[in-house]
């Protein structure tokens, strides 16, 4: 069905990216992603994926960034992809409030620059459009669980700019009649998440205490609790939402809400070790506001989709601290190696 395809995956650097881009090589889709240009690599989670001659199965990479509208236009207008799955981002919603403007310029307005591209290559060809919507935007919602219907009540600027460009995607859908997706997702992690993130700064940190490369994990606050899924599966969702016969927007969601404690104790529990003797609060990963609580009701994907979750939260989390050890045991062997290959020794 999906042969002979070609798609677009901006942020195809980062987790969510890297995914979908392996998805969508194994359905034969001819992949294209944007790239930021930087002083050091950035490709390594999707270095696997670089090897196939251009063509069906294959991923192209392009310089480009979602602040620079005139690149963008340029780029897709030549590639015309079928699909577009905007999943750049600034991503992190700690750094939202200190770089609120460049927030909502590149997760907000960013996501309206592909959609003004998008509705002109639309007078050329089909194409349909997936927004990597967030459950920050219900942030203070009092609603349990949140679905489609909720309010959204942002607790960030990153909460903010996804919420304008939610309302954008489904503006050009219904002003223009673009086949346009938001994709409300819930917490989603990995071995590729992002080391900045909650989950995998305690997977990490496991590995390194492990392997004597630290002896302290400072967090923020560990009350806040999330309804946290495995990232793999989070993409095909995303995939799912651009083969229905009518955009539509939906929540993905496990449906269970667990604590950072919860987090620490089954991610130091896997090595035996107790998370008390580790870790330390340190008020700089306190946030101005903080949502406290999500979970996630994805009803309407099960039904609509057929979409369901397949990996419960204590798997994720031994899968995650697993991958960390196994790093970090590399690592280790590394420094080893250098020390005893050491001229100066
Ligand atoms: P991520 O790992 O932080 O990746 C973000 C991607 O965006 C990276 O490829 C990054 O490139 C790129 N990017 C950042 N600024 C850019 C710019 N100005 N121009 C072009 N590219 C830029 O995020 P993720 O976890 O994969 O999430 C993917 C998307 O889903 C994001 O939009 C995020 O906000 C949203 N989301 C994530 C979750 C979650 O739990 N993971 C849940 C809901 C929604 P570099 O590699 O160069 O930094
Ligand atoms: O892992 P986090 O940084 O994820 P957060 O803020 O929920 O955002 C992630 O999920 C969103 C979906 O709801 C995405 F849209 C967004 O792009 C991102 O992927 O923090 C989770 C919780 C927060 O309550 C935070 O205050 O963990 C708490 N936390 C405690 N100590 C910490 C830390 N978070 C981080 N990043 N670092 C800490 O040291």
């Amino acid at each position: 069905m999906s042969e002979n395809r070609c798609a677009l995956i901006t942020g195809i650097t980062g987790q969510d990216g890297s995914y979908l881009a392996e998805l969508l090589v194994s359905k034969g889709y001819e992949v294209h992603g944007l790239i930021r240009r930087s002083s050091t690599t950035t490709t390594g989670r999707i270095a696997h994926l670089m090897n196939a001659a251009p063509g069906p199965g294959s991923v192209e990479l392009h310089y480009g960034d979602l602040s620079d509208s005139i690149g963008l236009n340029t780029l897709i207008l030549d590639i015309e992809p079928d699909e577009i799955y905007n999943l750049a981002a600034q991503s992190h919603v700690r750094v939202s409030f200190d770089k609120p403007l460049y927030t909502m310029d590149i997760t907000g307005v960013g996501a309206l620059r592909i959609l003004e591209v998008a509705r002109q290559l639309a007078r050329r060809k089909e194409v349909r459009v997936y927004q990597a919507s967030s459950s920050e935007m219900f942030g203070a919602a009092p609603d349990v669980p949140q679905n489609e219907c909720t309010t959204f009540r942002p607790q960030s600027p990153y909460a903010c700019a996804k919420v304008y460009a939610y309302y954008q995607t489904i503006n050009y859908r219904e002003a223009y009649d673009l086949y346009a997706c938001n994709g409300i997702l819930f917490n989603h992690e990995s071995p590729r998440r992002g080391e900045q993130f909650v989950t995998r700064k305690i997977t990490r940190a496991v590995g390194r205490i492990m392997h004597g490369f630290q002896d302290k994990l400072f967090l923020g606050n560990l009350d806040a609790k999330r309804d946290w899924g495995y990232a793999k599966d989070y993409v095909e969702a995303m995939w799912l939402m651009l083969q229905q016969d009518e955009p539509d927007d939906f929540v993905i969601a496990t449906g269970q809400s667990h604590s950072i404690r919860d987090c620490l104790e089954i991610a130091f529990d896997r090595v035996n070790l107790n998370w008390e003797d580790y870790v330390e609060i340190d008020p700089r990963f306190f946030r101005p506001t903080d949502v406290s609580f999500l979970q996630g009701d994805c009803s309407k994907a099960r039904e609509s989709l057929g979409w369901e979750p397949s990996t419960p939260f204590d798997e994720l989390i031994r899968i995650m601290v697993d991958a960390d050890c196994d790093l970090a045991a590399r690592e280790r062997a590394l420094e080893d190696m250098n020390a005893n290959t050491d001229p100066r020794k």
